[in-house]
């Protein structure tokens, strides 16, 4: 729709979503999507690129910008993941910096401020949940928001919420709105993010991997879409009929050695069968039909250090990116 066909009452807000990794960021957007978009396992460092988790309340779009969880690192997977979350504040109207209410509160403030190394803009503290908590009203919150803000001067309000209970999540939407700019929604054709299914659809497998695999292997794998055939783009093409199978989609798992693809095709097959069945149900949701989804899993040694598998990913060289990695 062009600009100026828009509702003259309309408003938007770009929202950075920043923390470490585990804190409830993807849980929090999904929560206030009201929609399972982004993917959370109990596994740090779930989330590996930074998107767009779009929603309207009236004529206010808000636009949350999911991120890797900031931490320090010398390997060059997370200085590209710290890069990825950088990156999402650019643009930002407002960024929520979620901090985990059930472990230790003010190194995860300090850390913050070391690992963002950017000037920011305005920012709330967001304690994340809250349900974990006997008595959260009892902790003295305002007292550690008033020592943070000695930290971080860009600080000006927080709140406490839970993702589980949703307790305060109504207070944080409100606040949000209340702070969106007279303005053109940047999607206005009802999109609710700036990624494709089939982002989603590796997205959504390796939630299933992380979730079934154990110890370090899930910090090992990587998936990749090798084709995706939406039918519904061809069905267009072919008198309106709907597709029997909505997708066809052949992935591979990307894992770091022979003996992790062992396990990841698991005995007799069963592992990467439950993986794909769980991953599947997922992506049928998602696209609202039949998927076929074809499953490999390829060794490719030391992925998470070559230039090429990560570009693939989406992540691009960070700034302090390593000056040797292996070329195509
Ligand atoms: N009890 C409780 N658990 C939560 C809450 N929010 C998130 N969790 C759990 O915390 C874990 C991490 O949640 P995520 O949403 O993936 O965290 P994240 O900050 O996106 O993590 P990364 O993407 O790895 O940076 C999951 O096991 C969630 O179920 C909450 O409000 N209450
Ligand atoms: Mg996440």
């Amino acid at each position: 729709m062009l600009i100026e066909h828009q509702h003259p009452d309309n408003k938007s807000i770009m929202v950075a979503i920043l923390g470490a990794p585990n804190v409830g960021k993807s849980s929090m957007i999904n929560y206030l999507l009201g929609l399972d978009l982004s993917i959370v396992t109990n596994k740090a460092q779930t989330t590996r690129n930074k998107f767009h988790c779009v929603f309207t309340v009236d004529h206010t779009e808000v636009i949350l910008v999911d991120t890797p969880g900031l931490h320090k690192s010398n390997q060059e997977l997370n200085k590209r993941l710290n890069e990825q979350a950088r990156e999402g504040t650019e643009g930002a109207d407002i960024n929520l910096l979620l901090i985990d209410l059930s472990k230790e509160i003010f190194p995860q403030i300090t850390e913050f401020k070391e690992n963002i190394q950017r000037e920011l803009g305005e920012t709330w503290i967001v304690f994340t949940k809250s349900d974990r908590i006997e008595n959260a009203e009892a902790l003295p919150l305002a007292e550690v928001f008033e020592k943070a803000k000695e930290v971080l001067p860009e600080l000006t309000k927080f709140f406490v919420v839970s993702s589980k209970s949703g307790d305060n999540m109504h207070a944080l939407t409100g606040a949000l709105c209340d702070s969106a700019k007279p303005g053109p929604h940047l999607y206005d054709g009802g999109e609710i993010s700036n990624k494709n299914e089939r982002f989603f659809a590796t997205e959504y497998i390796r939630e299933q991997a992380f979730e079934l695999l154990k110890d370090e292997i899930p910090y090992e794998v990587a998936v990749v879409v090798d084709e995706y055939k939406d039918m519904r783009q061809r069905d267009e093409f072919d008198r309106g009929k709907k597709p029997s199978v909505t997708a066809f989609i052949s992935a591979t798992i990307l894992v770091n050695r022979p003996s992790q693809r062992a396990i990841v095709v698991g005995s007799k097959g069963t592992m990467i069968k439950e993986i794909g069945t769980r991953s599947r149900k997922k992506i049928e949701a998602m696209v609202a039909g039949k998927v076929h989804l074809n499953l490999h899993v390829k060794v490719s040694p030391k992925w998470f250090k070559n230039n090429f598998v990560l570009e693939e990913l989406g992540l691009p060289r960070a700034q302090d990116s390593n000056r040797v990695w292996r070329k195509r």
